[in-house]
């Protein structure tokens, strides 16, 4: 009974074959193991090395890959292809040379650093000898000190140094905030949170031994900087000033040169101001309680709304009648134009009174200096 029933489905399978292949025998994907199990597999003994099917996978027993794709489908861990990328989908990079060939941006050839005893990234003796304990993980450059280990944690040479505050720079900043202030000092891998004033502030650029925030503005006057570690708090007592508008100082005017240019590095100018102030200035030495400065910052900003201005202190030159003189030169950290202005404080530099050409009218961005560092010959 079994013999008729066969005869009736095998004409059934060869229609279906048939109906795929639509100009005729010729252009049939080649079977050429012609089992039963085609197109899944390929097990012909007459060209055991390539895969005859059309699926991408690569079917037979031998460990190299023989479809004409680029991607390698065995089940073994090695790329057989002869390309240098690493095509399977695990995360491991195959081939024998040493160099890491998939899209991501992971290292994950299996070869170790044989100089990193530790695998912590940094090496020992045997290498560039950066990492002080090779046996260890958790030290390293890159560590963050734990006072109260008694190890030198971050390969400092120092052991268990407690966390400090050293620097701010610039110390000071229009009320408006906006300052991109750097601190310097030490133990800042371990921040957990900082505030100026009262007023929470965001870590950037974070190294052990600095860290950026951006002012975020305040009353004129004297704030503190605090910061908490992982292990300890630290402040800085007046560590940044927010600065206002001198209403007592009765006039200041920049006296030239309306423009300068100079190298990279080089200083330009100087730069000259008179400031007057009834009873103050004009006695034929400097005046007391007067603090002058020149500054420089970006192209058609003014000082008194563009956070990012960067100030010197300048000095006294001469008494000119009821005036005094400073000078001043300026010296750009990078390329371009910079506008040039000098300020005037009486009051230990809290509130600036603005000088540009025209003492006269309000301060103008046209009235300024302009200093232009000039990029190198080519
Ligand atoms: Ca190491
Ligand atoms: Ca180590
Ligand atoms: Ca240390
Ligand atoms: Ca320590």
């Amino acid at each position: 009974m079994s013999l008729p029933l066969r005869m009736l489905i095998l004409p059934a399978s060869l229609l279906l074959l048939g109906s795929g292949c639509q100009t005729g025998w010729d252009d049939r994907p080649v079977d050429d193991d012609d089992d039963s199990t085609f197109p899944t597999d390929d097990d012909d003994s007459t060209f055991p090395t390539d895969d005859d099917d059309a699926t991408s996978d690569d079917d037979d027993a031998t460990s190299d890959d023989d479809d004409s794709t680029s991607d390698d489908d065995d089940a073994t861990s090695d790329d057989d292809d002869a390309t240098s990328d690493d095509d399977d989908d695990s995360g491991d990079d195959d081939d024998a040379t040493s160099d890491d060939d998939d899209a991501t941006g992971d290292d994950d050839d299996s070869t170790p650093n044989p100089n990193d005893g530790d695998g912590d990234g940094y090496e020992g003796p045997f290498g560039d000898n950066s990492d002080c304990d090779d046996l260890d993980a958790a030290v390293n450059p890159g560590a963050v000190e734990d006072p109260s280990n008694s190890v030198d944690d971050d390969c400092d040479g120092d052991i268990d140094e407690a966390g400090s505050i050293d620097d701010i720079v610039p110390a000071d900043g229009i009320a408006a905030g906006g300052t991109l202030v750097t601190v310097e000092g030490e133990g800042f891998l371990a921040i957990t949170a900082a505030t100026l004033g009262t007023t929470s502030i965001t870590p950037g650029s974070v190294t052990d031994t600095s860290f950026t925030f951006v002012s975020p503005g305040g009353p004129v006057g004297d704030e503190d900087l605090e910061i908490i570690t992982s292990f300890e708090t630290l402040t800085f007592a007046d560590a940044f000033t927010y600065t206002g508008t001198s209403t007592s100082i009765d006039s200041a005017e920049l006296i030239g040169p309306a423009t300068t240019s100079g190298a990279f590095g080089a200083a330009q100018g100087p730069y000259t101001a008179s400031v007057t102030e009834a009873g103050t200035t004009g006695t034929g030495s400097a005046p007391s309680g007067i603090i002058a400065q020149v500054g420089y910052g970006t192209q058609g900003q003014l000082p008194t709304t563009w956070p990012d201005y960067f100030f010197d202190d300048a000095t006294w030159s001469m008494s000119d009648g009821g005036s005094d003189v400073f000078s001043a030169s300026v010296t750009p950290h990078t390329y371009g134009t910079w506008m040039v202005v000098f300020r005037f404080s009486d009051d230990s530099g809290y509130n600036w009174l603005y000088a540009d050409t025209n003492a006269a009218t309000a301060l103008d961005a046209l009235e300024l200096g302009q200093a232009t560092v000039t990029p190198p010959s080519p």
